[in-house]
């Protein structure tokens, strides 16, 4: 009773308090809207006022239709794809990420044990992947490249958070996220990890992921609606398991251990392994070239090179692979490497030893003769060796079809040809027709087929092929990186501890 009186006094007490404060205020609107109509002012107050308050208006209505428009768009895609110089094995595993990420459900991210778990559970999928022969393979590995791996979560996620949650900027993610950069994988990974005991001690001082976590559930997506607060969390948790995974994809992968220099620095060790010609232009995008004997290989060289540097012959002569340096309008260098015609000279295993350290394979074909046989083993040989190895990218392969001067009629020679369709004239309908048929015989898409003739003073549509090697500058490129992780001497213990050596010492809060 005595309780229930003094409450409604506190109640009119709150309520006599706030009028009084209130009071100055609505005294003076009222006095300043008289003062505006006094001076002829009101309208123009309000017209302004109107506008300010439709702008904000306005401003709600843009951003909630950008966040459905989100919600529409990418529900299946990742919100970053998969990277581009993955092999086989790593894009495998990245499924699996995805498979993770798309049954994501956004209250993981206002969980701390929940967020937690799902890291882990990332990290274990992708470690059964690459040691589907242990157990549990989880923490197979060393305490530096764990913490290269949560420095490296981290270091993305402010950035991706930032870019593809809309609104994310209006959590405090200055402050969170700079807590979050004290490695949260330090906390999930390396709490199992006996030896890294310390690190998990200092990373759970600052007990990053429950701050974010709190932060999450209390301060803003409380105040969003429904869908918009559903999609927005689930976002935030798909990133959190896609970046986890691709981290422990690099992790696993070996891609961890290296920076740009000590991939160079391979490089250089798998170019003075491969003999003189290398040796002297170490770290360029490697071209090899091959065929058949004549097959206009060393012609090609030349016609690429514009000028003769590449004996040619009309016997058999190319006796050993030698390499050349080829630069590209925009100043960009390659190595042409030229070879002995498949057969005697270079053998299956020859070349797929070559192909092994290529990062582009231009198979020359001529388009008059009609024995490929040679040439399709050959390849079945190339395609059977890294199908067999998933961690390895084969080199892309593009046929160049020479001699097409010779096709019917054989005395015509009247270039250009317009292939795309062809023209009504035979002999363009007959490189066509060989195109085609190079094609099939390859099991390669037509358009990876280049019809060239090579000799000359005036070689035809070598700028074709010139411009093919432009646009496939990134993947050859690609190939060279994943290759160059596989090279045996990237796995050496001093290097990675080198390259560890500072994240783990600012971690650990002491130069290692
Ligand atoms: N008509 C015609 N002749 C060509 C063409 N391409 C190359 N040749 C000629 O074919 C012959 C052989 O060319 P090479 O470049 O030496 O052939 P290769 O593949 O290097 O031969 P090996 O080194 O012996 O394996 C030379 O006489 C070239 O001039 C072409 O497109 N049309
Ligand atoms: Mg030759």
């Amino acid at each position: 009773m005595k309780r229930r009186w003094l409450t409604r006094l506190q109640v009119t007490g709150v309520t006599f308090a706030a009028f009084l404060l209130l009071s100055p205020f609505v005294v003076a609107f009222v006095l300043g809207l008289l003062w505006l109509y006094e001076h002829n002012a009101l309208l123009i107050w309000i017209a302004a006022a109107a506008i300010a308050a439709g702008s904000v208006w306005g401003m709600t209505l843009w951003a909630r239709h950008r966040i459905k428009v989100h919600t529409r768009e990418r529900t299946t895609e990742p919100v970053r794809p998969a990277d581009g110089d993955w092999a086989p094995l790593e894009h495998a595993a990245w499924a699996e990420v995805m498979r993770l990420s798309e049954q994501a459900s956004g209250e993981i991210v206002t969980d701390y044990d929940r967020l937690r778990e799902a890291g882990e559970e990332t990290l274990r999928t992708v470690a059964a992947h690459y040691h589907p022969e242990q157990e549990d393979p989880t923490w197979e590995f060393t305490v530096p490249e764990a913490l290269l791996l949560s420095e490296r979560v981290s270091a993305r996620l402010r950035k991706i958070l930032l870019e593809e949650v809309p609104l994310s900027d209006r959590l405090r993610m200055g402050q969170i996220l700079r807590v979050w950069g004290y490695r949260p994988m330090v906390a999930s990974g390396l709490s199992y990890g006996r030896t890294a005991y310390k690190a998990y001690r200092i990373a759970r001082l600052a007990n990053p992921l429950h701050a974010l976590a709190a932060e999450l559930r209390d301060r803003f997506f409380n105040e969003l609606s429904g869908s918009a607060r559903e999609y927005l969390l689930r976002r935030v948790a798909r990133i959190w398991i896609e970046e986890v995974g691709r981290a422990a994809i690099e992790l696993y992968s070996g891609r961890l251990q290296h920076d740009a220099d000590a991939l160079a620095e391979i490089a250089d060790q798998e170019a003075q392994a491969s003999g003189p010609t290398e040796e002297a232009f170490p770290g360029r995008p490697k071209i090899l070239v091959v065929g058949q004997p004549q097959a206009g290989k060393s012609t090609l060289v030349n016609a690429l090179l514009g000028e003769y540097r590449a004996a040619t012959d009309v016997l058999p002569l190319t006796a050993e692979q030698e390499g050349y340096l080829l630069t590209l309008a925009d100043g960009q260098e390659l190595l042409l490497v030229d070879t002995p015609g498949l057969g005697d000279r270079m053998d299956v295993d020859t070349l797929v030893d070559a192909a092994q350290t290529a990062d582009l394979v231009l198979w020359v074909a001529p388009a008059h003769q009609a024995d490929r046989s040679p040439d399709h083993e050959a390849l079945q040989a190339v395609r059977r060796f890294f199908a067999e190895r998933p961690d390895r990218r084969q080199p892309p392969i593009r046929i160049v079809a020479s001699h097409i001067d010779r096709l019917s009629p054989a005395r015509e020679w009247e270039p250009p040809y317009t292939l795309d369709p062809p023209e009504e004239r035979p002999k363009a309908q007959n490189i066509a027709a060989a195109r085609q048929a190079i094609a099939a015989d390859f099991g390669l898409p037509e358009q990876e087929v280049i019809p060239a003739r090579l000799d000359g003073a005036t070689p035809y549509n070598i700028d074709a092929l010139t411009a093919e090697l432009e646009t496939l500058i990134p993947a050859m490129q690609q190939t060279r990186k994943t290759r160059l992780l596989r090279h045996p001497s990237s796995r050496s213990l001093r290097q990675i501890w080198r390259q560890t050596r500072k994240g783990a010492g600012r971690l650990l809060g002491r130069p290692r």
